[in-house]
């Protein structure tokens, strides 16, 4: 049996027996002015009355852990490569939505290694399912669970609404780039500072893909004038700002997200978790966003608004920081 088939047919059984909830949604197709990613909506209004996390949780208390150790009614792979374990998320839009998770505690701010990519590539890897990969990083990235996690949707399974929106925009701009390399490149259409490579079928090395990972996220921040050499070098657990003139002296803790399939991978720094109420994740820049309520459905239909919100949680072409 296909994994795809494995997550969807533990999916239904978790679903009936009342271990998950499914959050029903409608898609919308969105116009994204200059950015031909015929972006879509994901309007799941009932995710509105799902419970809140205190923005600011009590330093004192420990914080809430799903995954340490996580749901047996959830698990797919106890033992994934020995290092993590396969689930199915509790709180789903999309049936077959799975996460990754590490076995040991590991902190959501600290760079996927090597392991993190075998596991993830025990996913996206497949050759008869093709999934959606990402990784909220960070305060101001979408994530909600401190515990390291990367989360995998189903997607080219024939149906609408399981497409990539922002993979046309990466397959047009791939003549620009030398094929079968990890060279790091930049799509001028996206009116956002971000990286991204394209990955060769031929590589089988998870160092060589944790590199070109860190070296996005290196350059995806050099660009806007931050320096993480510091803490890519000297203190891989924690993602922190060490440019002293960046950040008046204070080390701050950086977001960023990043989307893969097995064919490309893209970093979006992000100064900021909402625009106008309206949270996005990594799945945001994907070009799927998720509203929960009709003001919101409404005011990403008008014209340039797509753009408008994912350069206003990023970093927009032409920002700096200041210095
Ligand atoms: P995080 O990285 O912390 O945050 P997130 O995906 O942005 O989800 P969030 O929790 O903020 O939910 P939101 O209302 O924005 O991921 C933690 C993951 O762990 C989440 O997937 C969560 O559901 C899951 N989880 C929590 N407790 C769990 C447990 N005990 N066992 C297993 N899993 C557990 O979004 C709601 C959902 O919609 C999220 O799953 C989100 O990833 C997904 N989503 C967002 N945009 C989407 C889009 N455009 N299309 C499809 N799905 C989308």
């Amino acid at each position: 049996m296909s994994l795809v088939n494995r997550l969807g047919t533990q999916f239904d059984a978790a679903l009936a027996a009342g271990h998950l909830v499914f959050t029903p949604s409608t898609c919308v197709r969105v116009h994204c002015d200059g950015i031909d990613v015929g972006a879509f909506i994901r309007h799941a209004p009932s995710l509105a009355l799902k419970p809140q996390r205190p923005q600011h949780q009590n330093k004192q208390r420990k914080p809430f852990n799903p995954f340490l150790p996580p749901d047996v009614n959830l698990t797919v792979d106890e033992l994934l490569l020995g290092t993590h374990a396969l689930l199915l998320n509790k709180f789903a839009v999309v049936r077959a939505h799975a996460l990754v998770v590490t076995k040991a505690w590991a902190s959501q701010s600290s760079f996927l290694d090597a392991k993190d990519w075998a596991a993830a590539w025990a996913v996206i890897g497949q050759t008869d399912t093709q999934f959606l990969g990402f990784f909220n990083c960070g305060p101001l990235s979408g994530a909600s669970v401190p515990h390291k996690h990367m989360q995998f949707i189903p997607v080219h399974q024939g149906a609408e609404d399981d497409v990539i929106p922002i993979e046309n925009l990466l397959e047009s701009h791939k003549k620009n780039v030398k094929i079968g390399s990890l060279a790091e490149t930049a799509v001028d259409a996206l009116p956002f500072f971000h990286r991204a490579c394209f990955i060769p079928e031929s590589v089988s090395d998870f160092g060589e893909i944790e590199a070109a990972y860190l070296g996005l996220v290196k350059s995806a921040f050099q660009a806007i004038g931050i320096d993480t050499d510091a803490s890519i070098n000297n203190d891989p657990d924690a993602l922190v700002a060490v440019n002293a003139g960046t950040y008046s002296g204070s080390k701050e803790e950086l977001s960023y997200n990043l989307i893969f399939t097995k064919s490309w991978m893209i970093v979006i720094p992000r100064r900021a978790e909402t625009f106008n109420g309206l949270s996005v994740n990594s799945v945001g820049f994907a070009g799927m966003l998720l509203t929960k309520s009709a003001e919101q459905l409404e005011g990403l239909q008008s014209p340039g608004a797509l753009s408008t919100v994912l350069a206003g949680v990023a970093y927009p072409k032409g920002h700096m920081m200041r210095l």
